[in-house]
């Protein structure tokens, strides 16, 4: 065995992951809970999927459960969402269920994964390829870069969709709208920024708000409320699931035509 086998096992399987995510059917951006659920189901349907996560972990937000306290709580309309994921859940009280934040968020990173989900932690996306009018593509760099301002130009990976998976931070709608003269299918044409908590309406708005924002750009899970004017919700994940599974389906009609 000699060290540069093991590096050039490295490198060469990276590169041929990155050259397969050069085009894809759909870019997501943010491996939350949202972002994952929506590339699993996308992935399972033979469709190309590509999520980025600046992040050295996914799983988002899901990581942290409740101030700390390791459990989420679901509704049991996403229970179907859990169960093809094959993640366990408690009854916890009427239509409610506990589910541990841990098994959550590492059930949801394979569950995509296993799905052929192509997943790539460190990939801040930051900024978008705008062509003719519609969302076509992904400027992506480094996380490292990023955090050290290094003046490092990025890279591109083209998608027939892109998804803002960043939950509150909108950050891939926030930037569309500051850096370009477009009007957003929002009722003033700008990010509405998020409400404070509300959880029961609030769930309902991500599915309801999950939607193609401007030609090939589409949001789920939280950043639906910052650019719909959603309230904020908390530790409850069933609406963030939900948006996923809806999203998948939006998405696999439109990558059918
Ligand atoms: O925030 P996040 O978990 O998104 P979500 O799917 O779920 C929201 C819940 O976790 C929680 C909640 C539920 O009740 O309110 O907040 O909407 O995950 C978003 C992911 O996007 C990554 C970020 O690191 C996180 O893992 N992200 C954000 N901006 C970028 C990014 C970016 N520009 N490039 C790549 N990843």
């Amino acid at each position: 065995m000699r060290e540069i086998d093991i590096t050039r096992g490295i490198i060469e399987n990276h590169v041929a992951d990155m050259m397969d995510s050069l085009r894809s059917d759909v870019v997501i951006v943010g491996a939350g809970p949202s972002g994952l659920v929506a590339g699993g189901y996308l992935a399972e349907r033979g469709i190309s999927v590509t999520i980025l996560e600046k992040k050295l972990s996914p799983g988002g937000g899901i990581w942290g459960g409740g101030m700390g306290y390791k459990y989420v709580i679901t509704q049991e309309e996403a229970k179907g969402v859990l169960d093809d994921f094959d993640i366990p859940s408690r009854p916890f009280e009427k239509g409610l269920y506990a589910v541990d934040a841990i098994s959550l968020a590492s059930g949801l990173i394979f569950g995509a994964a296993r799905r052929g989900a192509r997943i790539f932690n460190l990939v801040v996306v930051e900024d978008l390829v705008v062509r003719e009018g519609r969302v076509q593509g992904v400027v992506i760099n480094n996380t490292f870069v990023m955090m050290n301002h290094f003046p490092v130009d990025p890279i591109t990976m083209e998608a027939r969709a892109v998804v803002d998976a960043t939950g509150h931070d909108h950050d891939i709608v926030k930037t569309f709208s500051r850096k370009n003269d477009v009007s957003l299918n929002t009722p003033n044409g700008k990010p509405l920024g998020e409400r404070s908590m509300f959880a029961e309406p609030a769930e309902d708005a991500v599915v309801t708000n999950t939607t193609e924002v401007y030609p090939g750009l589409y949001v789920c899970g939280m950043s639906t409320a910052a650019v719909y004017g959603g309230y904020r919700m908390g530790p409850i994940f069933g609406g963030m699931l939900l948006s996923g599974k809806k999203l998948a389906r939006m998405l696999a009609e439109a990558c059918d035509k």
